[in-house]
């Protein structure tokens, strides 16, 4: 056998180190390509989760934004869309400045409905038989974020909550101890609910607002939740009757009214003396007299009356909804909102206008102030120590005086000029209260005037949240 040389030893392992060295190369070859595919993988995992992230954040905006427009906006003006139709379902929970909205790299579409579940078409959630209706002042706002190709749903419930409420106890409202009520003039106040004046700018008579067609719940016209002394003054003096009208030509008569229960104090008016009749059609006969008014004068107060302790025509005392705590606390709130416009009262005199029914605002107002000259307002009004009136003021929304002050009592005089206030006046506070109504001040109670306040003290929050829908 012949001996292997060394040339042929190094000659055959040279062929095995070859074929391992190209093995390890292809190994080595494989291992670099998958790392790489492994990396681009990664690359294109990580790319996709950022813009999921980001498409997330921005529906995150979507709902932020329709949370700040919602506060200033009726659920169900929402849901029924621009065209205040329900019926035609195409802008139904669509605000069109939440469709397709540009927000950083990314869009956001949002619509909102009364329930969680189809929020293309729109379902009852309250189970009011409205499925673009909202009764429980509770709706669902879904955003849809879109970055590129990626795309998340956020869906969250909402709440309203109203602060000050829509049915309060009285147009006049007093919580402070021992108030005292002088109603000797000529006041006008009605706890019926009024429809606003069409126009804000209103002058004279078309400023009255009326209540026909009747509308919600009528409340008291003067409400107290302590005992309340009046103000004395004598009595008036009875009206003298009206002279007979003359009768009705072809119409039958009408029967007579009966008379209005009387006060006690003043004599009666005398009756009207019937109308003559035309030939061949009787006359309509004389309405009876009313009778006396007491020492004060109440008949031009109205509302839901006597249900409690103490009751008075229209003046009601007793255990009220929302107590004496309840509007300190709330006044308290309101005066430190964000948007809230604060005076001194030597500031607060010059003002012609404190909002107005399209920009309703808050004012809170540090002490005792007296108003001149004409003025306009539209929102909450908050004055501390006291308020008087003298010139010519109009306003809608509620006025909440707060008597807090230890050195002399709060002072509310209406009792010249021509106050005019739809919505509710509260007096609350810690010390005792002199409301002096004996002028002309109109005051009537109105839950839309109060809704429309209610815009300012809004809140709104997220009651539940989901994603991935
Ligand atoms: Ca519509
Ligand atoms: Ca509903
Ligand atoms: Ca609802």
């Amino acid at each position: 056998m012949a001996a292997r040389t060394r040339a042929s030893i190094v000659k055959e392992q040279g062929g095995y180190v070859l074929v391992i060295s190209l093995l390890i190369l292809v190994l080595l070859t494989l291992t670099a390509v998958y790392a790489a595919y492994q990396s681009a993988t990664e690359m294109r995992v990580a790319a996709n989760y950022k813009l999921k992230l980001q498409a997330f954040y921005v529906a995150e905006a979507g709902i932020e934004h329709t949370k700040s427009l919602l506060r200033k906006k009726s659920f169900n003006d929402v849901l029924e869309g621009a065209d205040d139709d329900k019926d035609s379902a195409s802008d139904n929970g669509r605000l069109a400045e939440l469709q397709n909205r540009t927000f950083s790299n990314g869009s956001y579409t949002v619509h909102i409905t009364d329930c969680p579940m189809d929020y293309l078409n729109g379902c009852d959630g309250d189970g009011d038989g409205e499925v673009w209706g909202d009764s429980n002042n509770r709706v669902f706002v879904t955003s849809i974020g879109r970055v590129g190709s990626a795309v998340k749903i956020i869906q969250v419930e909402i709440e309203k909550e109203d602060l000050v409420p829509l049915v309060p106890d009285g147009a006049v409202g007093v919580y402070t101890e021992s108030p005292v009520v002088d109603l000797s003039g000529s006041a006008t106040i009605s706890g019926i609910n009024h429809h606003l004046p069409d126009s804000f700018n209103c002058k004279g008579s078309s400023c009255d607002g009326t209540t026909t067609p009747p509308y919600g719940s009528n409340i008291p016209g003067i409400f107290s939740e302590n005992a309340v002394s009046m103000d004395t003054n004598s009595g008036n003096s009875g009206n003298s009757g009206n002279s007979g009208n003359s009768g009705n030509s072809g119409n039958s008569g009408n029967s007579g009214n009966s008379g209005n229960s009387g006060n006690s104090g003043n004599s009666g008016n005398s009756g009207n003396s019937g109308n003559s009749g035309n030939s061949g059609n009787s006359g309509n006969s004389g309405n009876s007299g009313n009778s006396g008014n007491s020492g004060k004068k109440k008949n031009n107060i109205d509302g839901n009356g006597c249900t409690e302790e103490y009751c008075d025509d229209s003046i009601v005392v007793g255990i009220p909804k929302y107590d004496n705590q309840y509007w300190i606390d709330l006044a308290n709130r309101l005066m430190t909102m964000e948007n809230t416009v604060t005076y001194s009262a030597a500031d607060a005199k010059g003002k012609s206008a404190l909002g107005t029914r399209d920009e309703p605002q808050v004012t809170y107002i540090s002490e005792k102030v007296t108003f001149s000259g004409s003025l306009d307002g539209a929102g909450i009004l908050i004055v501390t120590d006291g308020v008087h009136f003298t010139g010519n003021f109009h306003f809608e929304g509620v006025i909440i005086v707060l008597s807090n002050s230890d050195d002399e009592d709060a002072e509310i005089s209406w009792a010249s000029g021509t106050p005019d206030l739809f919505g509710t006046l509260i007096v609350a506070g810690t010390e005792p209260a002199t409301i002096d109504l004996s002028g002309n001040p109109s005051i009537k109670y109105s839950s839309t005037a109060i809704e429309n306040a209610n815009q300012l003290s809004t809140v709104v929050t997220t009651l539940s949240w989901r994603d991935n829908l």
